[in-house]
């Protein structure tokens, strides 16, 4: 400011003095260039929205439990009826989760019944383990975060836990925090949009997000089949994500962020329903799945993929599509197939909110993704379980430790959860990622993938109607 106000000076002095008309001419023009330079150069600054780098959780392992265990587990509760240990044993071996996903310490113990207690617990661990490795990570210091988001789905308690993470790491006074409950899987996502939005009116800051979920509190003591779909797949897993729209991380950040979609379809009734907290008749609260699911699913699904199919899909892929449509229209009789455009031409990374194996079936038949495309979220879903939001941070960590994130490449990340919600996010890689000891996946990423064998038949065992 202070070198424009010089030159307006100078400039200004010379127009008075009525000096040669040529060099009042050059002058004004060096204003007007300096005066549009700074305006591109201020609005550039608040345009970018840099991800420095992200930390995921890794649970210790006395927590590892086995699909074994964790029914044996779920037996010494007492609370289950045979038929419903055989429901809950034909759950696990149709959901595609290994045998090295985490649980509560809690759910490990002898007499297991969980209180509140617990349930912090559970949260402390994932929520300060992920920021300590962040601020180990990216070194950046507390009293220079700006903004800080919180999203959990099931816990929810006073203070709230973005308090919780202001008090113990003693950031700011001033610190605009947001915490976001009940939003389910896509409320992670939905969180980089809420920071994004934020950093366009925040200049120079850093902001804080972090996903994770309660599994202590989502537990069902009941004997209704679509509740007790819960109690089976979530798993314990968080991710701290540093964010930044300082000028100068432009240099040391590893994704941009390009695009945010949100889809919201909450106004219907069955995608509002079918996901739904209630209690059952004998009064025992559980997290109701309902069989319209996959069919709320694939159309809030759709809608959102077709707009991010606007933005990101080169034309070629959209003048394919568009005469395909066109041709089905005017041939309605000869049962020509939809033509599903090619993804792959506008990202190099799929990395989708890991649900169940039914869900990403679905997914890959409808976007005609390849396996390897699918491998991070197939992986993620072995080896952590469903960890609802944080899961597609450990699905980019699989893909980076794989070394398959080069300088340059497009990553897709799409979640969706309750409500019915589902956001999709993608980043553009401003580097090639190395190897990072901090990464969960890093010790073991040669073990990987696997094949995961569900066996053949009929998938979602998951909604026959209770007896
Ligand atoms: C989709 O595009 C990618 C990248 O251009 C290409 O490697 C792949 O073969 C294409 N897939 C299909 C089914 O055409
Ligand atoms: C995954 O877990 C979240 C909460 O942890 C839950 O809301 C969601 O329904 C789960 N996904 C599926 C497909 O059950
Ligand atoms: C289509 C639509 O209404 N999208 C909105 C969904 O909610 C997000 C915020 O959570 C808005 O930013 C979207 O505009
Ligand atoms: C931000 C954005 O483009 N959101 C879109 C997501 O999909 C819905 C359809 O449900 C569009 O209406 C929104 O505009």
């Amino acid at each position: 400011m202070s070198i424009i106000s010089t030159l307006k000076n100078i400039l200004e002095g010379h127009l008075y003095a009525g000096s040669d008309p040529a060099l009042k001419l050059i002058l004004i023009t060096i204003l007007i260039c300096i005066l549009l330079l700074g305006s591109y150069m201020t609005k550039k600054k608040s345009c970018g929205v840099y991800l420095i780098d992200f930390a995921c959780y890794k649970p210790p392992d006395a927590q590892k439990v086995t699909k074994q265990t964790c029914i044996e587990n779920l037996k010494h509760m007492g609370v289950y009826s045979e038929e419903m240990m055989r429901f809950m044993r034909k759950v696990l071996d149709k959901s595609g989760i290994g045998d090295t996903t985490y649980v509560p310490e809690v759910f490990l113990k002898k007499d297991c019944d969980p209180c509140m207690k617990d349930a912090r617990r559970e949260i402390e661990m994932s929520v300060f383990g992920s920021i300590d490795m962040l601020l180990a990570k990216t070194g950046v210091r507390c009293e220079d975060i700006g903004i800080l988001i919180v999203n959990c789905c099931v816990y929810n308690t006073m203070p709230s836990l973005s308090s919780m993470i202001v008090n113990k790491y003693k950031l700011r006074d001033n610190i605009i925090s947001y915490n976001v409950v009940g939003m389910g899987c896509s409320a992670g996502l939905r969180a980089i949009g809420l920071a994004e939005k934020l950093l366009q009116v925040h200049h120079d800051s850093y902001a804080l997000v972090m996903s994770t979920e309660g599994v202590t509190e989502s537990c069902y003591l009941g004997d209704v089949r679509s509740k007790l779909l819960a109690n089976g797949i979530f798993r314990v897993g968080g991710a701290a994500i540093l964010l930044s729209n300082r000028p100068s991380d432009h240099h040391n950040c590893k994704y941009k962020l390009i695009h945010t979609v949100h889809t919201n379809g909450s106004s219907s009734d069955d995608a509002y329903k079918c996901i739904f907290q209630e209690e059952d008749e004998a009064g025992r609260r559980g997290i109701e799945i309902t069989k319209d699911l996959l069919k709320v699913e694939s159309t809030v699904i759709k809608s959102n993929v077709t707009t991010l199919g606007h933005l990101t899909l080169p034309l070629s892929e959209k003048l394919k599509y568009l005469t395909n449509t066109i041709a089905r229209k005017l041939r309605p009789t000869a049962n020509i197939r939809p033509y599903i455009p090619n993804y792959s031409k506008s990202v190099q990374l799929f990395l989708p909110h890991v649900g169940g194996k039914p869900l990403l079936d679905e997914l890959q038949k409808n976007l005609g993704f390849d396996d390897t495309a699918m491998e991070a979220a197939r992986m993620t879903l072995y080896r952590f379980g469903n960890t609802s939001s944080s899961s597609i941070w450990f699905e980019l960590a699989y893909a980076e430790a794989k070394g398959r994130v080069g300088k340059g490449n497009r990553i897709w990340q799409i979640a969706f959860g309750l409500g019915f919600k589902c956001t999709s996010v993608v980043w553009h890689a401003m580097r090639t990622v190395g190897v990072d000891e901090m990464n969960p996946w890093t010790s073991e990423i040669t073990e990987f993938p696997v094949d995961v064998d569900c066996g053949d038949g009929p998938l979602p065992v998951f909604f026959e109607p209770s007896e």
